[in-house]
């Protein structure tokens, strides 16, 4: 796409957008930035400053939209209706972007998928950069990528929902289970939205799809490119699968589980898909066991803190949904103690009653949606409500016995208390790390 003198806004001046404001700028655009805060808010940034409204889109040809601007406002509908081109960050990035692209999509394992699968790349001597919904913009990418330089990116529903052209050789489609249905609505609009990512596939480009996730199997009949399995149960040529303790690649022997250093049957699926991509990207079996055995796994992900008067305590911050919940519980036997809440997603608590019956002694509510969590899990488990994450976390190392674990896998956004899970994992860590022996 030429972008010469085209007049162009930019809506979200956070990461995405400070970084797709100065890609364009630089390609020639005439570009304005918006958001919906003033701008002694905003970080600095060289160019006109517009607030979100009419004004935005007064003059434009095309708006680029952040991630986290809901491509449906009124001011986008009426963008479209002037024959304005409304795109998102990705897209835009993506009509400057060199080398293919490896996508990983799913409601929930993307960003360990992702780093494994950059990690399984390099350690094969497969040249590639690593960005997107992991944390670096595609726009901030593009400097960097050259024909034959994998572009290895965790792409979100956010990002898809707005892609128009970008094709992704490699697509990977780890599970699709309800996430994100305060902007979405509907399971329907975001299947829809995850299903962008194999749009623009052609017939020598592969759809890694997950067989054991029928909304994520389901999509096969969309594919355009080659489907490519992976199954953590049972045997699913062609592909990746896992039998007895043994995963394969194509019918070639892979590695044990046991030498997974993830803790979770989830790490599983991760492991197959990332290794069914890095294998269609060219990375050999004996390349990719040792890429997995070395993986140092992803911060905030399950990831342990430490132990003290043997309790062990686990950050899994990027559990924002119920679903990654239901998978940290389950990566653990019993004797936990679980921080959950924060910003409600119009979410389904009820699904986390089983498991916390088995496998925890309490539940420390936090945040917002307490209320609302300790009404759908009544009588199912004993909970406290705490508030703040440093009062659960105060709580529970006062009562926790040697050989629990304190696990915060929230089910929730963050974005009532903290400016996201990153800064919740941090703040859970320093609080844990500061807590003296007994
Ligand atoms: N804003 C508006 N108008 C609106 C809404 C927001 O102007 O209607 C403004 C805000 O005032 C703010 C800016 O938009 O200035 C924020 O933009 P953003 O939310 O897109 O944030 P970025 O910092 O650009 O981060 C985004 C992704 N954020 C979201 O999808 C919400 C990051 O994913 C991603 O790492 C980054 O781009 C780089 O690609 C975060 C995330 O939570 C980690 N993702 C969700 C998830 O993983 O579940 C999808």
């Amino acid at each position: 796409m030429d972008v010469r003198g085209k007049s162009i806004t930019v809506f979200g001046m956070a990461k995405s957008g400070l970084a797709t404001l100065d890609l364009l700028q630089r390609r020639g655009a005439v570009v304005r930035g918006a958001d919906a805060r003033p701008r002694e808010a905003l970080p600095q940034f060289e160019g006109e400053y517009v607030p979100q409204g009419e004004a935005a889109i007064e003059g434009c040809e095309i708006a680029v939209l952040s991630p986290g601007v809901p491509a449906d406002l009124p001011l986008f509908e009426e963008a479209r209706l002037r024959g304005i081109h409304v795109v998102g960050d990705v897209e835009a990035a993506s009509w400057f972007l060199q080398g293919p692209i490896l996508g990983i999509t799913g409601a929930n394992g993307k960003t360990t998928t992702t780093a494994l699968c950059g990690h399984l790349l390099a350690g094969a001597g497969i040249d590639c950069q690593v960005g997107g919904n992991i944390g670096t913009p595609l726009a901030s990418m593009v400097e960097t990528s050259r024909p034959g330089r994998w572009n290895v990116l965790e792409l979100s529903s956010f990002q898809l929902e707005t892609t128009r052209t970008m094709r992704v050789s490699i697509a990977a489609i780890l599970n699709i289970t309800p996430d994100h249905l305060d902007r979405h609505y509907t399971m329907e609009n975001y299947v829809a939205a995850k299903a962008r990512i194999l749009r623009n596939q052609l017939p020598e480009d592969f759809a890694v799809l997950n067989a054991e996730n029928q909304p994520a199997a389901t999509l096969s009949a969309a594919a355009r490119g080659q489907v490519r399995w992976f199954h953590a149960g049972a045997k699913k040529e062609p592909g990746c699968w896992r039998t007895e303790g043994t995963l394969w690649v194509e019918g070639e022997r892979l590695m044990e589980e046991i030498e997974i250093p993830l803790r979770g049957r989830h790490n599983v699926e991760n492991v197959l898909a990332a290794a069914c991509c890095a294998y269609l990207a060219g990375a050999r079996p004996d390349q990719i066991r040792t890429g997995v055995m070395t993986f140092p796994g992803v911060e905030h992900r399950i990831e342990f803190v430490r132990t003290l008067n043997g309790v062990s305590y686990y950050n899994d911050s990027k559990a924002t949904n119920v679903d990654a919940t239901v998978k940290a519980l389950e990566s653990f036997s019993g004797g936990l103690w679980v921080v959950l809440g924060g910003k409600d997603k119009n979410s389904d608590y009820t699904v986390l009653r089983g498991l916390l019956r088995e496998r925890a002694k309490s539940v420390l509510l936090i945040g917002a949606a307490a209320e609302k969590i300790a009404g759908q899990l009544e009588d199912a488990v004993r909970m406290e409500r705490c508030g703040d994450l440093k009062t659960a976390v105060d709580m529970a190392s006062k009562e926790a016995s040697c050989g629990d674990t304190v696990l915060l896998a929230p089910a929730c956004a963050s974005f009532d208390q903290f400016s996201g899970y990153e800064e919740r994992g941090r703040v859970f860590k320093a609080i844990v790390n500061s807590l003296e022996e007994r």
